[in-house]
């Protein structure tokens, strides 16, 4: 069977731009600022990125990579994907271990990287695609907020979101991710996330102040990225990196903190007139939040989205974890996450425990998303595949 090799793009044009405008306009006239982390990403940004995955202090990358090389082929034999769908594939360097699993199992047929980079888009189907000759490879450039959609399903499919960028979501717009997840999800097709876990708050903060500086410089590209899209004025130079552990939100921030005051200009933000922003010395904008999870914090949002844990895999470390679920599927009279905002039913990350905290005690509303999510039955077991447990 010949492969076929499609690249589907959804470019978001003028669009971009004027969403990157807004945002940073938004963010920049808000107290305290914070800046988008999506827009590190540019050449420059995602070079930094991969230098910060091979920091002795970032173990991030290696603890998943580590879990995917023990379990890989444990994955494939669970989930017997036809197709493996990974959202912000990005280089796919993990996803080749769980490809060649799945290629060699011989469940699978096609691979759909989904990323926001048509470059690293572009470089990655046609790697994929050399490597694994009979693969049909189909990529899609968008964004996850608004392109889940043009998903097409094909057939049994593995859906992956790796990395720990879930960690990246404030809670609404992780509820929203998830759910968007799991509106793509049939009966038999499964989802994977890469979660980083909360732990000791010094190998926290080391990971994410490294010694050679490379986060902060990391960091601070955000202000060139804004120097170049924007128009804007940053002095960079004059920004500080700073990490730290936020533990009533249970996540990593990253800030760059005015080392003097400041006044910035942003034209390409303005709406009338070119923005202007001041900063008083040592006034901090927030350009990141890397959220570390538990598994109890999990499995509460993967229920709130109507999603089901059914294996947790971590390192030796416990440092990092690739949590596994399916859909549940949904009563007839089940409330689907709309109609539960319309209802005005607590949502169950509002009621988060701090982080640590394994175990709640039952909530009020908990009863009622139990009704409207049931548990899968029949085949429903939770195993707990970690060696260490
Ligand atoms: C790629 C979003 C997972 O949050 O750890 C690395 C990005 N920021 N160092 C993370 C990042 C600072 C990274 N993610």
């Amino acid at each position: 069977m010949p492969a076929a090799l499609t690249l589907t793009i959804h470019t978001l044009g003028m669009d971009a731009h004027r969403a990157m405008a807004d945002q940073v306009r938004l963010g920049l006239t808000r107290s305290p600022k914070e800046l988008p982390c999506r827009y590190f990403y540019d050449d420059r940004g995602s070079a930094l990125f991969e230098q910060i995955t091979e920091l002795p202090e970032y173990y991030l990358t290696r603890a998943e990579t580590e879990i995917l090389e023990a379990r890989s082929d444990e994955l494939a034999t669970i989930t017997r994907p036809q197709v493996i769908v990974e959202l912000g594939a990005g280089a796919c360097t993990k996803t080749r271990l769980l490809i060649g699993s799945a290629h060699r199992a011989g469940s699978l047929r096609c691979f759909v990287p989904f990323d926001i980079g048509e470059g690293v888009l572009r470089s990655s189907v046609s790697e994929i695609s050399s490597e694994f000759r009979d693969l049909d490879v189909h990529g899609i450039v968008g964004d996850f907020a608004s392109h889940l959609d043009a998903i097409p399903r094909l057939g049994r499919q593995l859906v992956m979101f790796l990395g720990s960028t879930i960690g990246n979501f404030e809670v609404a717009e992780r509820r929203r991710f998830l759910a968007s997840v799991r509106a793509l999800l049939s009966e038999d097709d499964f989802f994977l996330l890469g979660v980083d876990l909360v732990k000791d708050e010094r190998e926290l903060v080391a990971a994410y102040a490294d010694e050679q500086g490379v986060t902060a410089e990391f960091n601070r590209n955000l202000l060139n990225v804004l120097n170049r899209e924007l128009d804007a004025d940053f002095d960079v130079g004059s920004f500080e990196h700073v990490a730290l552990w936020n533990a009533a939100a249970s996540r990593m921030e990253m800030h760059l903190r005015a080392n003097g005051g400041q006044r910035v200009r942003v034209p390409g933000a303005g709406l009338l007139a070119p923005l202007e922003v001041s900063f008083e010395d040592r006034e901090t904008v927030r350009t990141e939040i890397s959220v570390k999870f538990t598994r109890g914090i999990v499995e509460r949002s993967f229920a709130d989205a109507g999603l089901d844990l059914r294996a947790w895999f971590t390192d030796s470390g416990q440092r990092f974890a690739l949590a596994l679920a399916t859909a549940i599927p949904l009563r007839h009279h089940a409330l689907d996450l709309a109609e539960r905002d319309q209802l005005d039913v607590p949502n169950r990350e509002d009621l988060e425990v701090p982080a640590g905290d394994h175990v709640r005690e039952p909530a009020a509303g908990d009863a009622e998303l139990a009704r409207g999510f049931p548990k899968s039955q029949g085949l429903h077991v939770d195993v707990n595949t970690s060696s260490l447990h």
